[in-house]
């Protein structure tokens, strides 16, 4: 099931580009980084930047050739998942997450496809599966372990594509595209108090301290089978950066200091240690996961450049 949301004006989501959009394949270079923080005693929080390519084990030849070739197709997966349930249920939770999606990822994802709109439907529609899964891991591994019980993690998950972002999300972790100096946030937190917001029962303003603000209305795992993904898809433009993050740097680290980071800093590596040391500054109270995605146009040979060049 999927909840649909309205596209930010500017961000063209969704139904977008057909088959009128160029297939040029954007470069990537992504770094991630977790923290613990100042005050929880351990990490419950997971990523992973990950890399899909089609590959050839060759067996026997006679040519002189690498026994393994690989495509020039080159897809990303990112993932942030915030896990929660006492006594390291919460970490248990996350990183069943993680590997069900990795499991997917490999197994049953047919991620490699013409980038047009219509694929980037099928693609969400399977990486919503892929929550569904890993809710129904989650679930299992409790059922057989009592103290696991109730244990679940937040997903917010990105596929990249050619000049393609497919986005999936379940809980109070984020993703923001910061594209032309703006910062846009494209998931909605699945809290109690967002929600309240949503529907005018509370004002934005009220939030902040308040004794609620972390129950979480939607998570993959939890009581009960089932789960709700916020999907989305958009063309990805040269010079677009995607962050994903736990709520340990959103609840340390406002939007406008993220946008001003990111503005000031073009490098992923150095930005996500800037942002981490200033969600650690500011208290550090939670666990902290980001990761930086930043895609640039493929150089003038037309193959990806960077960190992804052969
Ligand atoms: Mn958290």
């Amino acid at each position: 099931m999927s909840i649909d949301v309205p596209a930010e004006e500017g961000l063209q989501m969704t139904a977008v580009s057909a088959a009128a959009t160029p297939r040029r394949a954007l470069s990537v270079k992504a770094f991630g980084i977790t923290d613990t923080g100042k005050v929880r005693p351990s990490n419950e929080d997971q990523f992973l930047i990950a890399e899909l390519t089609k590959a050839m084990r060759v067996c026997q030849t006679s040519l002189p050739q690498p026994r393994v070739q690989v495509g020039d197709e080159r897809a990303h997966l990112f993932l942030v998942a915030d896990g929660m349930g006492g006594h390291q249920a919460g970490e248990r939770a996350s990183a069943l997450a993680v590997v069900a999606i990795e499991h997917f990822t490999l197994n049953t994802f047919k991620w490699f496809f013409g980038p047009d709109g219509g694929e980037a439907q099928k693609a969400l529609a399977q990486l919503e599966t892929a929550l569904s899964n890993a809710d129904a891991r989650i679930l299992a591994e409790a059922a057989d372990h009592p103290e696991l019980r109730g244990m679940g993690t937040t997903v917010t998950m990105a596929f990249h594509l050619g000049a393609q972002l497919c986005v999936v999300h379940v809980g109070d972790s984020r993703a923001y595209l910061h594209r032309g100096g703006e910062l846009h946030q494209l998931t909605r937190d699945h809290t109690l108090m967002a929600d309240m917001v949503r529907d005018g029962t509370l004002r934005q303003d009220q939030v902040a301290g308040h004794r609620l603000r972390h129950v979480i209305t939607n998570v993959v795992g939890g009581r009960e089978l089932g789960v709700e993904v916020e999907a989305h898809a958009f063309d990805v433009r040269p010079g677009d950066r995607l962050l994903l993050c736990s709520d340990g740097l959103s609840e340390m680290v406002t939007n406008e200091t993220i946008a001003a980071t990111l503005a000031a800093d073009a490098e992923p590596e150095s930005a996500a240690k800037t942002l981490l040391a200033l969600a650690n500054g500011g208290g550090g109270s939670d666990n902290i996961t980001l990761l930086i995605a930043r895609f640039d146009a493929p150089d003038v040979e037309g193959t990806p450049s960077g960190e992804d060049a052969r």
